[in-house]
């Protein structure tokens, strides 16, 4: 071992870590992985992640020499789970190499904790003897308190300096992670900040709608009893010229995403319960650490209809497109989406709004790395988690037509630039999505039913099967196709065919222990057949487990 490196372990108290780790147990035989969103497991089973995710922390914040973010949150799970992730540099999801050894650590036996540690700071090459801070947020559920306690602990063991933010939503952690490394200019790095920033956009883009009846200007929101219910709520003054919301599930009786939410209100495609919703009314449901959104609206024959994130991008793509040409700035724009998203969506956003579409993997680190790419990169996911990103170089350009350009021109480069300072850069919000939307609305002077009648979804289903290691199944072409285990993908093609405007494919979660399957057909009877049948070729090719899939089942 080279004699630098050597003194440098001398800066981490090995005697200390061990001491402490001692105090933050890992239970026997557990073992975890860090998926698509952190590590997410029953809350009880989590306190030794969480200690061991301080710790990391302070290791990512010394090599990259910024600060990092950790949010303590189980996003849409039930109230019982909980979940870690770390936060990059720019609001970023952690970089792969170091969800590696996210997974290395929590699963080490104490006795290789000290080696664990050592192996990671080799072979990212951290220097010990830089400083680390680590800003920490959490969730409202009842275990998020002490578990963000223990993260604290594994930061203070290896001399990190932090700063514990207490409640916050998850995109507003990404935020104060973003402000904090770019010194100031992005926004000012607290929850005032956050607010002043957003507000101010929405105010000044909404006075210039000329429409400003009442019945454009208010909206029903279900908080799905989370953090977003608080945050909406401190919030709300600082916009109200703008928008009134009604806050409904906003913790004060139900549980966390009990019947409500985002999540249920999308797999189940129905309203959340405790929320009265007369004929087309606005509303939208955030999940349990409001990253994602969907909007919703009773017709007068009492039908529900649900607007998902597809409809969100388009409407929001379409609105940054009509910008471009006026101003008369030929800016590439994009929008990625992930297989999930509805065939309608993809084939209205390439045929008649023109734009190209990009599909990527599931996961929002995907479609955030692949919407980067783009001067003007729109990217959701079909369950609502998504925002739009601006180059610098954009922005740039668009502050000065603002300053120069003439009368007409002028108008629309200064709702880019308020619509640029309204979209969360650093992370899928909300609250800001949620801005961003009532904003286009109001200045276009489009209904909830009109937006929703940009185009027609196809009928889809989603289900869940259970196999004894869902990892037999593999996946290419963004997860369209399955490459093992042998003869499933061929099952897929057969039944496929079976069905008009068909598609289906199937792959193993990143957050649960299951198989996901969609299918999607010309109507709901078909897509509920397909669903089952090639759930059926799941269970017998993949090693299903449990009892066998039933048909009629219409949720996951
Ligand atoms: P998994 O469990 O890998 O399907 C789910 C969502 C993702 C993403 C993550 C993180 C679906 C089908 N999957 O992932 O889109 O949001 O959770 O929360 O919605
Ligand atoms: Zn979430």
């Amino acid at each position: 071992m080279p004699e630098t490196i050597f003194l440098n372990f001398v800066d981490m108290d090995l005697g200390a870590i061990t001491k402490y780790s001692a105090l933050h147990a890992k239970p026997n035989g557990l073992i975890l992985q860090y998926g698509t969103a952190g590590f997410r497991t029953k809350a009880e089973h989590l306190d030794h992640v969480m200690f061991r995710m301080g710790l990391l922390a302070v290791l990512r914040s010394k090599q990259t020499k910024s600060t990092i973010g950790v949010m303590v949150t189980a996003s849409h799970n039930p109230e019982e789970d909980n979940g870690v992730k770390l936060v990059d540099p720019l609001g970023e999801m952690l970089a792969p190499s170091w969800e590696e050894h996210a997974t290395c650590l929590a699963n080490a036996e104490e006795q290789d904790m000290q080696r664990v540690l050592i192996d990671i700071s080799e072979k990212e090459a951290v220097n010990l003897q830089q400083d680390a801070f680590v800003v920490i947020g959490r969730d409202t559920r009842p275990s998020s308190e002490k578990l963000s306690q223990s993260v604290i602990d594994g930061v203070t063991v290896l001399g990190g300096q932090f700063h514990d933010y207490g409640l916050l939503t998850t995109p507003q952690l990404h935020y104060m992670v973003y402000c904090r490394n770019t010194g100031g200019r992005y926004g000012k790095a607290t929850i005032e900040g956050y607010y002043q920033k957003l507000s101010k956009a929405f105010v000044e883009l909404t006075k210039q709608a000329s429409c400003s009846g009442d019945e454009y200007r208010s909206l029903k929101v279900d908080c799905a009893n989370g953090i977003g219910a608080l945050k909406l709520r401190e919030m709300e003054h600082y916009f109200s010229q703008g928008l009134s919301v009604q806050l409904f599930n906003d913790g004060s009786k139900g549980k966390l995403n009990h019947l409500c939410g985002a999540d249920f209100v999308k797999s189940h495609q129905k309203p959340p319960q405790g929320m009265e919703i007369k004929s087309n009314e606005r509303c939208c449901s955030f999940d349990g650490d409001a990253d994602r959104i969907v909007y919703y609206y009773h017709d007068a024959d009492g039908h529900f209809h649900l607007i998902d994130g597809d409809k969100i991008a388009t409407l929001i793509s379409s609105f940054l497109k009509e910008l471009l040409v006026e101003i008369g700035e030929s800016l590439n724009i994009g929008v990625v989406q992930t297989a999930y998203a509805n065939g309608s969506s993809t084939r209205y956003l390439e045929e008649v709004m023109k734009v190209p579409v990009y599909c990527t993997k599931t996961g929002v680190k995907h479609l955030h790395h692949k919407a980067q790419e783009f001067d003007i990169g729109v990217y959701f996911e079909a369950n609502g988690h998504g925002t739009a990103l601006f180059s610098t170089a954009v922005e740039m350009k668009i502050k000065q037509s603002a300053e120069q350009l003439e009368d007409k021109k002028r108008k629309a480069a200064k709702m880019l630039e308020n619509i640029i300072d309204l979209f969360n850069q650093a992370a899928g919000d909300a609250i800001s999505d949620m801005l961003v939307i009532e904003a286009i609305l109001a200045l276009k002077g489009l209904t909830v039913q009109q937006w929703d009648a940009l185009y027609t979804d196809l009928p889809n289903r989603q289900l869940k099967v259970q196999v004894a290691d869902r990892r037999v199944i593999s996946t290419t072409n963004a997860e369209r196709q399955a490459v093992t285990p042998p003869g499933l993908q061929e099952a897929i093609n057969d039944l496929v065919k079976k069905y008009k405007l068909s598609r289906a494919f199937v792959r193993p979660s990143g957050t649960e222990d299951v198989v996901r399957v969609y299918a999607e057909a010309d109507s709901q009877e078909s897509a509920d057949h397909l669903a089952h049948e090639v759930s059926l070729a799941v269970f017998q090719l993949a090693g299903g487990i449990g009892e066998r899939p039933q048909p009629g089942k219409t949720f996951e």
